[in-house]
């Protein structure tokens, strides 16, 4: 059925409501008094949603406390106890979808299809993949150890799902966790918290301090073992200076510019439609989004006419509606931030999908063609609805385009010739290739990027050592009751 879901908002309205609207921070299994608060709003409305706490540095060293305070006895549970835990988290987190979806929707503005059809769904995989790896790691792993206390910073692309691929490693490995969700959208967390308590999680293994980047800050300074942070490549910068001194461990996953590469042998049809998803989906606001087309010269023209119909063809619109494919941007700064970035350019030929635009902080699919390859928005991440791209000759000439960047996280190659495909994607400098697909996530898969696009994975195997270390000596396996 299409339409709005008004029944599904009123049920996230009433959790707000029993919370009186007002949220302290999630320190030590108990949700603290609200101190100096700020808003979160629904960038699609503009309306307060609830009043969350700015984390002084006080909440902070009190987060780290009862963090560290849990910590031995969390790490000494056997593997398959904390998995107990992670897969009743799995578990909890699918039976309140829909209202971790709406709310995430309400909060963040992007479209309930993919709050509910992406990002809930990979949540739970994720708690569910972790479960396991907390089983394996003592007999794959063996004579590894958690790091400790592990301070996270997330974004607000993708509030839960970005919470669920720090916090499911870092438990499953026996650390426990401060986590920073972003000022925009801090309120999944803040549910996640409360369910957190229901799924048997000891208290103070995971807290939750809510504030904007001074109290991130203040966490990176915290007596913490590890941080791990996804954001901007700038402040991702800032962290990696903070800590340089201080022997805390680091894992960033910062900006990207990737490529799109169409050679002219592909499924165009395909490929047109890869780019919806590459470049519109969550309104282009995904550190991995295929922003910069590459299109071979011979059907450079056709691919763009198909292109421009297919934008024509999106609808923006209320988040809550199922059948839009755009919402709205996550909140006017950001708005601003890509109005004047393409203000600024005096390049090419911008085209403005023909849809109707909401009043509001919306933007419309955008496609700015015949770039140089050093415009400036060739290579700036925008973090917005807006494809840039240029055309190449060779394949040779598309790696080379592909490679002029100062990112590295991902990549797209579009080709119906698997021996091209074969060729070009160990070549391309990104720590993700996709051929013939894009945004293609799994838990089991690792995610992360090169040059300024980060370190560290996340996800699978390497997601997971980045929350070990050398224990010194392995413990001892012993067959327990499950
Ligand atoms: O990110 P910030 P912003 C990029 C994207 C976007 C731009 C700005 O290009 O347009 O960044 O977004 C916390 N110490 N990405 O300003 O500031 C902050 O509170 C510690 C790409 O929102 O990096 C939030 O929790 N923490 C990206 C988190 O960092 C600090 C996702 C991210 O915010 C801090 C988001 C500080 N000094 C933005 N300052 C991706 N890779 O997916 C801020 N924070």
């Amino acid at each position: 059925s299409y339409g709005p879901a008004p029944e599904s908002a009123a049920e996230a309205q009433a959790w707000l409501d029993r919370h009186d609207r007002r949220f302290g921070h999630f320190i030590g299994g108990a949700f603290s008094k609200p101190g100096e608060t700020f808003a979160t709003k629904n960038p699609a409305t503009g309306a307060a949603l609830a009043e969350v706490t700015q984390g002084s540095r006080d909440d902070i060293a009190r987060a780290v406390a009862a963090a560290r305070k849990a910590q031995p006895k969390w790490a000494a549970l056997p593997g398959h106890r904390r998995a107990r835990v992670l897969y009743a988290l799995a578990r909890l987190v699918q039976k309140h979808a829909r209202l971790f979806a709406v709310l995430e929707t309400l909060d963040n503005g992007k479209p309930i299809r993919e709050s509910r059809d992406i990002d809930i769904p990979l949540v739970a995989r994720h708690f569910y993949y972790h479960a396991g790896l907390a089983q394996l790691m003592e007999s794959e792993r063996p004579g590894m150890g958690p790091l400790g206390v592990c301070g996270q910073i997330i974004p607000w692309n993708f509030p839960l799902l970005m919470l669920a691929w720090k916090v499911a490693p870092a438990l499953a490995a026996g650390n426990t966790v401060v986590l920073k969700p972003a000022e925009y959208t801090p309120l999944t967390a803040l549910l996640f918290a409360e369910i957190s308590h229901e799924a048997g999680l000891p208290p103070g293994v995971l807290n939750i301090v809510t504030g904007d980047g001074a109290t991130g800050a203040a966490l990176v300074d915290a007596e913490v073992d590890k941080i791990a942070f996804t954001g901007s490549t700038e402040v991702g910068r800032r962290i990696r200076e903070a800590t340089a001194g201080r022997g805390v461990a680091l894992t960033l996953e910062l900006g990207g510019k990737s490529p799109y590469i169409v050679f002219d042998d592909a499924d165009l049809d395909s490929a047109v439609e890869g780019l919806v998803d590459a470049i519109w989906f969550n309104g282009g606001q995904v550190c991995c989004a295929g922003s910069r087309l590459l299109v071979q010269e011979g059907v450079a023209g056709r691919f763009h006419e198909k292109l421009r119909a297919r934008m024509d063809k999106l609808r923006l619109g209320d988040p809550l509606d199922k059948c839009i494919d755009m919402g709205a941007v996550v909140d006017p700064v950001q708005l601003r931030t890509i109005t004047e970035m393409v203000a600024a350019n005096t390049e090419g030929e911008t085209y403005r999908a023909a849809c109707a635009v909401p009043e509001g902080c919306f933007y419309p699919p955008t496609l700015i063609s015949g770039l140089s390859p050093s415009a400036r928005l060739m290579q700036e991440e925008i973090f917005g609805p807006v494809l840039v791209s240029t055309t190449f000759r060779t394949p040779a000439e598309a790696v080379e385009l592909a490679n002029n960047s100062r990112y590295g996280l991902a990549a797209s190659v579009w080709t119906e010739n698997v021996n091209l495909a074969l060729d070009i994607a160990p070549k391309l400098a990104a720590g993700v290739v996709w051929v013939n697909g894009t945004n293609m996530f799994d838990a089991a898969a690792g995610f992360g990027g090169l040059r300024e696009s980060g370190f560290g994975r996340e996800g699978g195997w390497e997601g997971l050592m980045a929350y070990l270390r050398p224990a010194g000596k392995a413990r001892a396996l012993k067959p327990t009751m499950p």
